[in-house]
């Protein structure tokens, strides 16, 4: 059984956990209660051995208009140490637990994605948009700077001309555009093509060994932050880790089942059955 929030909707269906914004009359602006669902949702689908891959999307026709500036913003101003505690349960949901999270998350963009909505977005691992989704660093256009770690997942993530030209302009670009700056990984054109990409890619991962899908993110995530020699090193020990908690399971499958001809790793994966 999944938890229900106030404000995220969680459901698991086919190994696919999808966590919801659902502040459908708000554009899912993130208020205050909502970074706190959103990580109290992220955490439970974490142990959930039923979520396999966890998707990140919107209910209505937004996937997240940015930080809520009412609630987040305004109604906070005078309180400082509140607006600290949100800060930080805000910064550590959109961006360390998503960051580390042990299973592929992939961001479903059904709509609108402004300002701080773009830290939980880099933060997945994959994206697939709608064609005529909306994405915008909007802090300018209200006298802002693109705070929290905004910019400095933008510096991970586009070109410098692409960063600068949005944070200064303001201006808002669609899928298309995200696509070709490399902000999401491709865009589709209707709500059930994003669902069946989602859905398709979604099954591709769960037949992965979770282990491998694990390790390799953290190989890639960790590995940013190392020289060549420290990465190479870092590489063994992860790949000795993986042999223990995969229990040979790459050499006596994946290797074995190669070597006898039974599937073609360049085509894709072998079956491993049911809850191998
Ligand atoms: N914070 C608080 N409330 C919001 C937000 C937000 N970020 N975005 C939308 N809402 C609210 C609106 O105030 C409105 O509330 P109301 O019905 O109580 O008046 C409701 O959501 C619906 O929004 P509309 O503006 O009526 O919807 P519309 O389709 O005309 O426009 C759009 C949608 C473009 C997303 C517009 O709402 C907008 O510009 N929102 C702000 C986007 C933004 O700049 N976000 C902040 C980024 S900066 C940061 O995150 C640090
Ligand atoms: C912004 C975002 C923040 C913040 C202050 O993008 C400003 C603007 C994501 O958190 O704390």
């Amino acid at each position: 059984m999944t938890k229900s929030y106030k404000t995220v909707l969680v459901e698991i269906k086919d190994g696919i956990g999808k966590v919801s914004f659902n502040r459908p009359e708000k554009k899912n602006a993130m208020s205050p209660q909502l970074h706190r669902d959103r990580a109290a949702a992220l955490q439970d689908l974490k142990y959930n051995d039923e979520a396999r891959v966890v998707v990140l999307t919107g209910v209505g026709e937004s996937w997240s208009a940015g930080m809520d500036l009412k609630e987040y913003f305004y109604e906070l101003r005078d309180k400082p140490k509140e607006w600290e505690q949100v800060r930080l349960i805000a910064n550590s949901w959109m961006t360390d637990a998503l960051q580390n999270y042990p299973k592929p998350t992939i961001a479903a963009v059904n709509g609108w994605v402004f300002g701080g909505a773009f830290v939980p977005l880099i933060s997945c691992d994959l994206a697939i948009a709608l064609a005529d989704a909306k994405f915008g660093l909007s802090e300018i256009n209200f006298g802002l700077i693109p705070g929290g770690t905004v910019t400095r997942m933008l510096i991970d993530m586009l070109r410098p001309r692409d960063a600068l030209y949005y944070i200064l302009t303001g201006r808002s670009f669609d899928g298309r555009k995200a696509t070709e700056i490399g902000l999401v990984n491709y865009c589709v054109d209707t709500l059930d093509d994003l669902w069946a990409e989602i859905n398709d890619l979604g099954k591709e991962l769960c037949g992965k060994h979770p282990v491998a899908l694990q390790l390799a993110k953290e190989l890639y995530r960790n590995s940013r932050r190392m020289d060549y020699q420290q990465a190479y090193d870092y590489s063994i020990a992860k790949v000795a880790q993986l042999t223990e908690l995969e229990k040979g399971e790459w050499y006596d499958q994946g290797i074995v089942r190669f070597k006898k001809g039974e599937f073609r790793p360049g085509m894709g994966h072998y079956d491993r059955g049911k809850n191998v």
